[in-house]
């Protein structure tokens, strides 16, 4: 916006004066400070589920679920090494749990979403209720709620995990507590949640008490089933096929304040145009296979597999068969604030 001033010996004492007293010049950064666009040290990233997976399961010898409290492969994005963040705002992991382990109870102000990646009927509990993980679902634990997860069965489960980790360190809004028990008391039956407020019904005089939803499982045949059902009426959107956004079911936005979940559906050959948003996100590949251009990078993609889209960079996505891609990303968050912006024309990928 602003080039940057000239520098003469004169300025450059002046500035030297100011550092001691905790002032600094406006004009020597107000380029960088407020740029014309988003500059964000996010760059487009990918992660083969076929390369983590080893690795993954080499922690899995080296570190019981219970010494790490959480034992994830943290995916950070090579833009910002040692960072401990996918994009500028948001966290993810890859998260296992052996047969027989638990992953103890604790609870935080980061609210964190799972998608199951592979397994069948580990649990996580929130508040007294477990779910049980099946691929594909999108699971959430809301802010400052107990969680703590198992697996009762004979396979290894594995889910990645989305967190708002960086924008709530932004904020220093961060509380944590280690639980009292290993594991909580079950105080609901498995289901109770989706079965009170998922089904287009609620009781009668409940009223939300956060903004997180109400429902903390929404499984994947259900939101397959509405692809499935929904590709029929063949209305393709241009930039994103078929793509449908998770809502709480009591306020008709967001599952979770932070965070915006979807999923969509691209028809075999499908090619989307070009498209950003200022709402950097976070991929995952569920079915299919394609090809997902973004910016300069191209990324083949397969089941599994992670790729990240970072703010106000172009993406198109072509479709090998038909096929499934879930995604995350800060939008309530840049919503709420007024800040989000989105370009359908965007220059070509
Ligand atoms: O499962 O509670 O990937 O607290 C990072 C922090 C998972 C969890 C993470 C966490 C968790």
């Amino acid at each position: 916006m602003h080039a940057a001033a000239t520098s003469t010996p004169e300025r450059q004492a002046f500035y030297d004066r100011l550092a001691p007293n905790n002032l600094a010049p406006l004009w020597e950064v107000l380029g960088a400070l407020i740029t014309r666009e988003p500059q964000s040290p996010c760059i487009p990233a990918f992660w083969r589920y076929g390369d983590v997976r080893p690795q993954l399961m080499e922690a899995g010898r080296l570190i019981t679920a219970r010494e790490a409290e959480r034992r994830v492969l943290i995916l950070e994005n090579p833009g910002m090494p040692g960072k401990s963040c996918i994009t500028h705002t948001l966290y993810a992991g890859l998260q296992l749990i052996l047969p027989g382990e638990v992953a103890p109870a604790h609870r935080h102000s980061q609210s964190a979403l799972r998608f199951v990646i592979e397994g069948n009927g580990a649990f996580t509990a929130v508040d007294g209720e477990r779910t049980l993980m099946r691929p594909g679902d999108f699971i959430i634990t809301p802010s400052w709620t107990w969680h703590d997860h198992g697996n009762e069965t004979e396979e290894p489960m594995v889910w990645l995990d989305g967190l708002d980790i960086p924008l709530v360190g932004f904020l220093d809004a961060s509380f944590a507590e280690p639980g009292n028990a290993e594991q909580q008391m079950e105080t609901k039956p498995v289901g109770d949640s989706l079965a009170r407020y998922g089904m287009g019904l609620m009781p009668v005089d409940w009223k939300p008490a956060t903004p997180t939803s109400p429902v903390f499982n929404y499984p994947y045949d259900r939101s397959r089933e509405a692809l499935e059902t929904l590709k029929r009426a063949d209305d393709w959107d241009p930039c994103h096929g078929l793509k449908l956004r998770y809502v709480n079911p009591a306020t008709g936005g967001s599952p979770m304040p932070t965070i915006q979940p979807f999923m969509q559906l691209l028809p075999a050959g499908f090619r989307t145009e070009s498209y950003r948003s200022t709402d950097a996100t976070i991929y995952v590949a569920v079915e299919g296979s394609g090809t997902s251009r973004i910016g300069d990078a191209s990324f083949h993609w397969q089941p599994h597999d992670v790729f990240v889209v970072p703010s106000w960079c172009p993406v198109r996505h072509e479709a090998g068969p038909e096929s499934v891609l879930f995604s995350f990303s800060d939008r309530p968050v840049q919503q709420a604030l007024g800040l989000w912006r989105e370009d359908r024309q965007a220059r070509a990928a």
